[in-house]
């Protein structure tokens, strides 16, 4: 790895993405890009959407007229986390899944007022920032912040039950039915509900099935923010992968997968086009596609086999007068030894 000693660069009139300097790799990076580009369907796997652009970008998907879900889901919390509360009645620690900036959590916490706050996420940049802001926000809170990725199995401290885990943002769309089961029965497990016999709930975030050209939209706005968004991971891969990736030659493509229920996001080539990365030469032919995001939506019943299927029994369900976005509250099930 080549540092960068030129002291000029880091004044220089804003860089394009692609002519960004280098940047050392994320952890897995290389060897994702590698096993991505190498099957018959290229793909590269959406978490490294979110490096320090992809971040800003997302911040900025989440503004968006199209993007609905975000103040959708913001609007339920602030109408129904205190029924959420009620219903989750003496909840002393809330763990929340990817926490990230955070930005919704203060409306649950005014709700449970928990004694302790656990945000989990794999920035240690993001938690400390977030969590200092939220300490201060709720003097007497206990904030725990713990540095892992919430899907590989990681260690919590341990925690003071009832405990309420907290994964908003739909961020459970972007792993298939599978790998979303094992998740959940991960979550199950952390939080001491699974065959411990102890006392946990999840209030998770899921966005909604709806007419395609609503989703459509939602991941391909009119400003080219989610383009610019989906972009940036070639971009990501000439800054920390040695890429020679040609951004022009390629187009974000966002479209609604019906047999599977979920939006995908693609790169699509626009011509034929080769380049390095990672160690190795590619070629793509024109038309061809890197496949760079799932987001599955689910129906109120989807949703609910979701749950039980993962250990969690449902116990309520919020949604906005257009049905866009929902709020599921699930308990876990403990475990019973069913006939
Ligand atoms: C953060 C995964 C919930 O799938 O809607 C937004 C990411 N991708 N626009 C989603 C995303 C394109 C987002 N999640």
């Amino acid at each position: 790895m080549k540092a960068q000693t030129d002291p000029s660069r880091g004044a220089a009139a804003p860089l394009s993405l692609d002519q960004a300097p280098a940047a050392s790799p994320a952890p897995g990076f290389a060897d994702a890009v590698r096993a991505g580009l190498a099957r018959p369907q290229k793909i590269i796997p959406a978490r490294f959407f979110y490096d320090r652009a992809g971040s800003e970008l997302f911040e900025r998907i989440t503004e968006l007229p199209e993007y609905y879900p975000t103040r959708t889901e913001a609007a339920l919390l602030a109408a129904h986390a205190p029924d959420a509360a009620r219903a989750a009645a003496g909840v002393r620690t809330v763990v929340e899944f990817g926490s990230g900036s955070s930005a919704k959590t203060p409306l649950l916490l005014d709700a449970v007022r928990p004694r302790t706050y656990v945000p989990v996420d794999i920035s240690a940049e993001f938690l400390a920032v977030s969590a200092a802001a939220l300490a201060e926000r709720h003097p007497g809170l206990e904030v725990v912040p713990v540095a892992a990725d919430f899907a590989a199995p990681f260690a919590l401290p341990p925690l003071k039950g009832p405990v309420m885990g907290f994964f908003p943002g739909s961020t459970l769309g972007n792993f298939a039915h599978g790998a979303a089961v094992d998740l959940l029965r991960l979550f199950a497990r952390a939080l001491g509900g699974e065959a411990g016999g102890g006392d946990a709930w999840l209030l998770i975030g899921l966005d909604r099935r709806k007419a395609v050209d609503v989703l459509e939209r939602a991941y391909d706005d009119a400003a080219g923010v989610t383009a610019a968004f989906n972009l940036n991971l070639l971009a990501r891969v000439n800054r920390e992968l040695g890429g020679t990736v040609p951004l022009e030659a390629f187009r974000h493509r966002a479209r609604w997968n019906e047999r599977y229920g979920r939006v995908e996001m693609h790169l699509e080539a626009t011509r034929d086009v080769s380049f390095d990365a990672a160690g190795r030469s590619w070629r793509m032919t024109a038309g061809e596609t890197i496949h760079t995001e799932n987001s599955y939506k689910y129906s109120e019943a989807g949703a609910r086999v979701l749950a039980l299927a993962s250990g969690w029994v449902p116990v309520a369900e919020w949604t906005d007068a257009d049905g866009l976005f929902a709020l599921h509250l699930w308990r876990a099930d403990g475990g019973a030894m069913e006939p």
